[in-house]
């Protein structure tokens, strides 16, 4: 398949759909909403780890990489999955988490019984002299990237959770036994696979960061390119169907045009986060901070533009199990709820890469309705709820950020129906479900043909049919313009012009181009009004043109 004209779904199984009442999804699940998936005509599923865990962060602290964590079922079930999706056309990504391992590993488990081989799997250290951790990092979850183990009287690091120790990459003997997962799951059928915070993997030094959180010591590291290029070769490079897609954390572009360039023989695609940051004050995650619009289109014009330059791949997204969504974040929850929720989809999805939808996203599903702290069950946001009070903020001003900033807004329950529990699970669900099913929900969606989801289904049938889609250059348009989000793709005299008004107000928006030879393709309001170069807007108005290369002259 080709990755260009592709579109990857990403699934969540514990909140997917649920079939045996457990209130977790599972697998069964997901094959009986194949059709579904078929029906909005995406091509491979991303199915975040349904591992053997401990689920201290939701399957992202591994114990078992070779066995199904029976919550979500069996060997066989996930056999039936794809063997279903394949029918179909859909091809499984699987997500693999190789920067660090659960605590219960029995890897880990031997290390900490003082077992050499398997203590050189982790990374331990001895503290500062004089006392504390080895090095000032932090873990991205909050608080010390280092935990003290007093029958060593050494330290090991966990860029994440406590629970979730790193990975020493340096030993060959680790990344061999990586390269045999990867293959393990090669061998049945899968077509894809998504890599954990993989540009964390190669860490330069264990020194102090001078002016920060260690950041600059463990990303993209001095080793990092090497390492792709091994896992490519030992593994998923031997099957050249095979998309891979690496989540690159706080990661340097630089990085990214070689992780990402086909001849560099790493990587298919990348993930970057830096446009996600639109609404953090700076770095910061856990302040209230609006939304920095021209940030935002310049950040993604900057990686648009110079990826291409340097013929690399992007992954595009704007929802995923870790962000809060996006039309509560960039959209509007209320009047223009639907307006907004099409208009952020076409801005992403017409774009130059593979567009990653997240489940949900395509009915336009909202933030999480989480009043209290026991409403939550994300590790971040826990650890960090706990440090914002304990720096003096009350208890609600806390609760405020985390309803905008959680993780958790993400990880609502799919909402299928408007029947109890939103048709997700026939027991009482692992997280709460967002009150607004009843409005919003996929079988009144799939009832209406102005819905959200079938606005989706138009735009991924876009990159099907049109090659200046999946294969255009990209050129932002009015860079300066304050309130709208626009860009051309062309190919040879072909050209496709998308025009997002990212903002709930009437704007006239004026180009360049001559937009009286182009035909109106999709757009998330019935009537348009066009002349010459102008377009007049109505709130969060998305308006896709396109022009054949033989009008042109
Ligand atoms: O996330 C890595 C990561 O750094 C972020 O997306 C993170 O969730 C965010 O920055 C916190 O502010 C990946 C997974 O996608 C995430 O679900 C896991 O929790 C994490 O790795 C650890 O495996």
């Amino acid at each position: 398949m080709d990755y260009k004209k592709s579109v990857v779904y990403e699934i969540y199984p514990k909140s997917f759909c649920d079939t045996k009442g457990t209130g977790v999804g599972d697998l069964k699940g997901i094959t009986s909403k194949l059709d579904y998936l078929q029906n909005l005509g995406v091509d491979y599923l991303w199915l975040c780890p349904f591992f053997v865990s401990p689920q201290v962060d939701n399957g992202y602290d591994v114990e078992d990489y070779y066995s199904i964590d029976p919550r979500y079922g069996t060997m066989e079930d996930f056999e039936e999955l794809a063997r279903k999706a394949e029918k179909r056309g859909i091809g499984l990504m699987l997500d693999m988490v190789f920067n660090h391992t659960s605590d219960r590993h029995i890897w880990f488990r031997k290390a900490l019984k003082g077992d050499p081989y398997y203590k050189n799997f982790y990374i331990f250290k001895k503290g500062k002299e004089g006392g504390g951790a080895p090095t000032n990092w932090q873990s991205r979850f909050g608080g010390s990237a280092w935990e003290y183990v007093p029958e060593f009287d050494e330290y090991y690091l966990h860029l994440y959770a406590m629970q979730q120790p790193d990975l020493n990459w340096e030993n060959p003997d680790v990344r061999a036994e990586v390269e045999k997962v990867v293959r393990f799951w090669m061998e049945k059928g899968v077509k894809g696979f998504r890599f954990d915070v993989i540009n964390q993997v190669s860490k330069k030094a264990y020194e102090d960061d001078p002016d920060g959180d260690g950041t600059p010591m463990f990303t993209d590291g001095p080793r990092i390119h090497e390492f792709l290029k091994e896992l490519n070769e030992q593994s998923f490079g031997r099957d050249p169907e095979i998309i891979t897609v690496g989540e690159m954390a706080a990661t340097k572009m630089e990085s990214c045009f070689r992780y990402a360039n086909p001849e560099e023989h790493e990587l298919t695609m990348v993930f970057s986060f830096h446009h996600m940051r639109a609404d953090f004050a700076g770095d910061q995650k856990w302040v209230l901070a609006p939304v920095d619009f021209m940030g935002f289109k310049k950040i993604m014009f900057s990686w648009q533009t110079k990826m291409a330059e340097h013929g690399s791949w992007n992954a595009l997204f704007l929802d995923n199990h870790d962000q809060p969504r996006i039309v509560s974040r960039f959209g509007s929850e209320d009047e223009y709820w639907k307006e907004s929720a099409k208009m952020l989809g076409t801005l992403y999805q017409l774009l130059r890469g593979t567009p990653f939808i997240y489940q949900g996203e395509e009915l336009g599903m909202t933030n999480g309705d989480f009043k209290e702290l026991s409403d939550y069950r994300d590790v971040e946001s826990i650890n960090n709820f706990h440090i914002l009070t304990e720096k003096g903020l009350s208890p609600s001003d806390a609760l405020r950020i985390l309803q905008k900033h959680s993780r958790d807004n993400a990880r609502t329950p799919m909402q299928w129906s408007s029947e109890k529990h939103a048709g997700f699970s026939q027991g009482e669900p692992w997280m709460k479900v967002n009150p607004n099913y009843e409005r919003i929900n996929a079988q009144a969606e799939l009832l209406d043909e102005d819905s959200v989801f079938h606005y989706y289904r138009q735009l991924i049938q876009l990159r099907k049919q049109y090659e200046v889609v999946s294969d255009g250059d990209v050129r932002p348009l009015g860079l300066e313009d304050e309130r709208v989000f626009a860009f051309e793709r062309s190919l040879g005299e072909e050209s496709l012009v998308v025009i997002c008004n990212f903002y709930g107000r009437d704007y006239t928006w004026k180009g360049e181009l001559d937009l009286s030879q182009y035909q109106i393709l999709l757009s998330n309001y019935p009537e348009h009004e066009i002349l010459d170069n102008a377009v007049w807007l109505k709130p969060f108005e998305a308006v896709v043109l396109y022009r054949k290369g033989e009008q042109d002259e």
